[in-house]
């Protein structure tokens, strides 16, 4: 195993890769996405191998006759890797490179890879290096040679042990000291990435009241996207699986006196690496503490619909299954497969159809997002003294005004409102206020 797995990047690799399938559960074009992760990874795919099998063979995943076939095909391909579809164990992967001479990945694995190369801020980066160290590093014999590597890009304090530990052969002994070395990283990253939280807490917190808004949905949805042209800020973009891996948070007003806080979110995959899902779980906070998730999807996937259940998956298993939510129908302008548009509009009748590239849609997207902000309309009978003027211009602005009757030195207005916005007039104390509908 130590011969093939020296480094599990695949940048600019020739890769082979393979969908073993047990049975279809959402009929998803699983050798589509993996073949997008793959070349999002930097790999140059080189031969693709799609196989039904019936049950799994516990060491080898696949057949033996199928491994060697596909031994035959990474030499015939010259590749350097081959990538599956499936998550393997350690034993699998040491038998399968055993047959097929070149280094296996897993699909968890090259994942975490895209991660590694795409994380930018130092907390991605430290996020990045825990889920690693968690779902890889236990899957190597030589961890050292890894952790030297670690060691010589971030400044882990084991830096010096692991230069002495590099020379010696591998061995027992060896994996041990990888084993306690690993646990030592993992403990400081844990604590680093602790106080770092808790500053992003103190952050939030610092920000007030305001409206809280967070765009979610698969990678490459158009989330980025959306967030530039909602906002004018510049976020990364890119035809790419996993374009943004750090959060970002803008200001936006969809409407005049309206502003929320806008949020983009790492994407999401199906089968995500649960060790992923936890260590990312700090950036997904902003989604936890969201008052309004924008799940944004691409409608020109023929799998959108298949991406929408991941991501709800996802939401569930981060604690947001309850969060209200307003469905994005992104890239309208590029709709393929004929109906799918219509289909995934009957399955959500409120969503709002966009396009974050042409513009399309977003001032629909503004009003329904007004609205959420707003929140369920009231009728109210406010009185006030004329001198206070604020009382009148706070329901100009926020709300409509349907009568004003002056007596004395006193205004009587009837309006309407968003429920949200209650305690802003409120703050502003009128004489007297009365709910008259909802
Ligand atoms: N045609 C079209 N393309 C779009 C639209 N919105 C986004 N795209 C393209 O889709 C690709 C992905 O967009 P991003 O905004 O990076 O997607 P994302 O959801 O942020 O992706 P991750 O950060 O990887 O999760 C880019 O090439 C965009 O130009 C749209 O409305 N129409
Ligand atoms: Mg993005």
């Amino acid at each position: 195993m130590e011969k093939f797995r020296q480094t599990l990047r695949v940048r600019k690799e020739r890769a082979v890769l393979v969908a073993a399938i047990l049975h279809r559960s959402d009929g998803s074009d699983d050798m589509a996405e993996l073949t997008a992760l793959a070349e999002s990874a930097g790999a140059v795919v080189v031969d693709r191998f799609q196989q039904k099998i019936r049950k799994i063979n516990p060491s080898t995943y696949v057949g033996k006759g199928k491994a060697t076939q596909l031994a035959g095909r990474a030499r015939r391909f010259k590749a350097d890797v081959v990538v599956f579809d499936n998550d393997l164990s350690p034993g699998q992967i040491r038998e399968l490179e055993e047959i097929v001479r070149v280094k296996v990945l897993d699909r968890s694995e090259l994942i975490l890879d895209i991660f590694a190369t795409r994380a930018k801020t130092r907390q991605a980066k430290l996020q990045v290096e825990l889920a690693q160290l968690e779902y890889t590093y236990p899957r190597l014999t030589r961890m050292w040679s890894h952790l030297d590597t670690l060691a010589g890009a971030g400044g882990a304090t084991a830096a010096g042990a692991v230069g002495g530990i590099g020379t010696r052969g591998p061995g027992e002994q060896q994996l041990e000291i990888d084993r306690r070395l690993v646990n030592k990283r993992i403990t400081e990253l844990k604590r680093e990435l602790t106080s770092i939280d808790q500053r992003r807490l103190r952050e939030i917190k610092g920000r007030g009241g305001l409206f809280k808004i967070c765009l979610v949905g698969y990678t490459n949805a158009g989330k980025s996207t959306l967030l530039n042209t909602l906002t004018d800020a510049d976020v990364f973009v890119e035809d790419r699986l996993f374009a943004t891996l750090d959060t970002r948070t803008r200001r936006w007003s969809p409407a005049r006196g309206v502003e929320v806080l806008l949020s983009d979110t790492v994407g999401f995959v199906k089968r995500l690496p649960h060790q992923l899902v936890a260590s990312f779980k700090a950036t997904l906070e902003d989604a936890v503490n969201a008052d309004l998730l924008l799940h944004v999807v691409d409608v020109s996937n023929p799998d959108a619909h298949a991406q929408i259940e991941s991501v709800n998956n996802v939401l569930a298993e981060i604690g947001c299954e309850k969060s209200p939510v307003l469905e994005v129908l992104n890239k309208i302008d590029v709709v393929k497969k004929i109906g799918q548009l219509e289909m995934l509009q009957t399955l959500f009748p409120d969503a709002v159809a966009i396009s974050a590239k042409t513009g399309l849609g977003l001032d629909q997207l503004s009003a329904v997002v007004t609205a959420k902000y707003k929140g369920a309309e009231i009728v109210l009978r406010v009185s006030s003294s004329q001198s206070n003027g604020k009382v009148q211009s706070f329901l100009r602005a926020h709300g409509q005004i349907l009568d004003e009757q002056y007596c004395d030195s006193t205004v009587v207005i009837d309006a309407r409102l968003g429920r949200n916005q209650l305690p802003g007039l409120q703050r502003l104390h009128p004489d007297n206020l009365e709910i008259l509908h909802g």
